[in-house]
């Protein structure tokens, strides 16, 4: 069953990343699966060029360093040619109406002036990075459950109007760290577009910054250790993102503490001892450039050579070529 997911170079790679992606892929990695950065996905909302390709370097071998093999991952722009195709597909198979009720659409066309079409029309790309590669297990986040439902229609979609070619994928959700929270705002996600980093903990900070993020982690007065998400968020994500740290649950990790600042300080060593490998295998990747561009090289080859007797059997059912 291929596996593929994707991180988007939109900022650095942080822990909920990690936890509730990456290292899950590393982890549980089959080699028939594949995980890639969507560089193009950054661009529909506005970038700088340089510090996309920067953050698409960094993220490459921050999957590399996760212990994802290297011929399992690929930079999304390698296959900008079949990606580019099967999109104009896709988005031929999909209906406005559809592209307009994803929910994140909304809530990111509703914080910008000028909305870019790239912003509407993403979800037809991400269901060609998808159905391209016959995925059929997607891991995701809750938030991108809803695209991957649209790419299971396009998919059922196509292979009836013209003709049997695309696997039909289906979404699923990290049953622990799922959604780990901003710790300065336990309200909303850790994320990589956060307009501050007080509460965001990148893979690649140095172990003195994690520890001064955490101990500032927001809590609150009940001045009890419960893991208890709607009542004590902040206490809750740090149990959450300890537990994930020591793969065990959450629930069990709460009465071994009896205060915040305990509780904090084991969440801040078990980050960094769990962060320091990929953290210090991602440097080491960056200082060799030549081998970080073969591995990359190795990746695209792979994923395009799955790609392209896919694409040529879409094109042809089609009517093209
Ligand atoms: N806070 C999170 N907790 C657990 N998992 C998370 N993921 C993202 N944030 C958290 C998961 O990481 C994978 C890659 O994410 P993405 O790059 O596709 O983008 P995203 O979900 O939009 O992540 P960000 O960090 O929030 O970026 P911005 O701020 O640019 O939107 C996905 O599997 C995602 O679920």
């Amino acid at each position: 069953m291929p596996r593929l997911s994707g991180v988007t170079p939109s900022g650095h790679i942080h822990l909920g990343n990690h936890l509730g992606a990456v290292a899950r892929w590393a982890a549980e990695r089959a080699p028939d699966d594949l995980f890639f950065i969507s560089d193009m996905h950054a661009m529909t909302v506005s970038y700088r060029p340089s510090t996309l390709r920067t953050l698409t370097r960094e993220s490459f071998a921050v999957l590399v360093a996760a212990g994802i093999d290297t011929d399992s991952v690929f930079v999304q722009s390698d296959l900008a040619g079949e990606l580019g195709a099967l999109n104009w597909v896709l988005e031929c198979t999909c209906s406005y109406g559809e592209a307009a009720r994803m929910i994140q659409f909304k809530e990111k066309a509703g914080e910008q002036q000028s909305v870019r079409l790239g912003l509407l029309t993403y979800p037809a790309l991400m269901a060609a990075d998808i159905l391209l590669q016959g995925a059929t297990e997607v891991p995701v986040g809750s938030d991108q459950d809803q695209h991957v439902e649209l790419a299971r229609t396009l998919a059922r979609r196509f292979n009836s109007e013209y003709g049997e070619v695309f696997a039909v994928p289906r979404a699923t959700v990290a049953p622990t760290a799922a959604r780990i929270l901003d710790l300065s705002d336990p309200t909303r996600k850790m994320a990589k577009s956060a307009g501050s980093s007080v509460g965001v903990v990148q893979v690649l900070d140095e172990p003195d910054l994690v520890r001064r993020k955490v101990r500032r982690a927001v809590t609150d007065d009940l001045g009890t250790v419960r893991y208890a998400p709607d009542d004590q968020p902040g206490v809750s994500n740090l149990l959450e993102i300890l537990g994930a740290c020591r793969a065990t649950t959450p629930y069990g990790l709460a009465a071994e503490y009896s205060s915040y600042g305990a509780l904090k300080e084991a969440t801040a060593e078990a980050v960094i001892e769990h962060l320091r490998p990929v953290r210090e295998r991602t440097k080491e990747l960056l200082a060799d450039p030549d081998e970080l561009d073969r591995s990359r090289a190795r990746g695209a080859t792979r994923a395009a050579d799955r790609a392209q007797p896919r694409l040529s059997a879409a094109l042809r059912l089609a009517g093209l070529r």
